[in-house]
């Protein structure tokens, strides 16, 4: 297999962007060693591997390190060819796909963010607005990608499933925690029901971090945040 060798994925079990990553791994049947990382005390490994943006994650593939989650799944996707393509054949299809990654990265993940770090209920309230409007157009994005079939890439997980996908556990995190809907049925009935098929999915279910370990770093974060806040009055 061409993409053979050694391979280590560091991450965090919470980080969305490494969820993404173990993912497509997972997809192209590609095994590695994963190394946990502590974002809070930041290893060598990672300071040395990532030195630009200090963050996870990063794939190491024979030694040398691959940074960003969507550029790292699109070398998986080249490197691990044998398989099915994550991202779809056509130039056109790739261009689309990758245009609605960047904007979950660009626009969803902020939101989100952005509802988690809110300190009050009306902030929250809010920020649940603004991520709303976020999800609304990748409703019709669902559309156009998969075609009327079951996933973005059409009748299995591909690139664009995987990019959103990762997401989705910190919406339930969300949910639990303040009781909030990000993908809502009333709203985007094709996402959500996108959304509970793509959870049951094995690449899903090999990825999924425990609510408590998504609960527990939330209230570290938010810590930091209210800390950080106090700090700058
Ligand atoms: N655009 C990056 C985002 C990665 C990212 O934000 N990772 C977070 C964890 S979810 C991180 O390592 N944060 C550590 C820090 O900001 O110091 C990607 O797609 O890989």
């Amino acid at each position: 297999m061409a993409g053979e060798g050694d391979v280590k994925l560091l991450g965090t079990v919470v980080s969305p962007f490494a969820i993404r990553v173990r993912m497509a791994l997972h997809l192209k049947g590609v095994s590695y060693e994963y190394l946990e990382q502590d974002l809070f005390d930041k290893g060598e490994l990672l300071l040395d591997s990532n030195p630009v943006h200090k963050k996870v994650p990063v794939l190491i593939h024979v030694g040398r390190p691959i940074c960003e989650s969507l550029a790292i799944v699109e070398y998986v996707d080249e490197v691990w060819a044998d398989g099915a393509s994550l991202l779809p054949a056509d130039p056109y299809g790739r261009a689309v796909a990758r245009f609605w990654a960047a904007y979950i990265d660009d626009k969803l993940f902020p939101a989100w963010i952005g509802i988690l770090r809110a300190a009050t209920e009306e902030d929250r309230a809010e920020k649940l607005d603004a991520a709303l409007a976020v999800v609304g157009p990748l409703e019709d994005a669902l559309a156009q990608c998969s075609g009327g079939k079951d996933y973005f890439a059409g009748d299995s997980v591909g690139y664009l499933d995987i990019a959103l996908g990762c997401n989705l556990f910190w919406f339930e995190a969300l949910h639990e925690m303040f009781g909030v809907t990000v993908i809502d049925a009333g709203r985007t009935p094709r996402l959500a029901a996108w959304a509970e098929r793509f959870v049951e999915t094995e690449a899903a279910k090999k990825a999924a971090p425990l609510m408590k370990s998504m609960v527990d770093y939330a209230g570290k974060l938010r810590s930091m945040w209210a800390a950080a806040a106090a700090a700058a009055k």
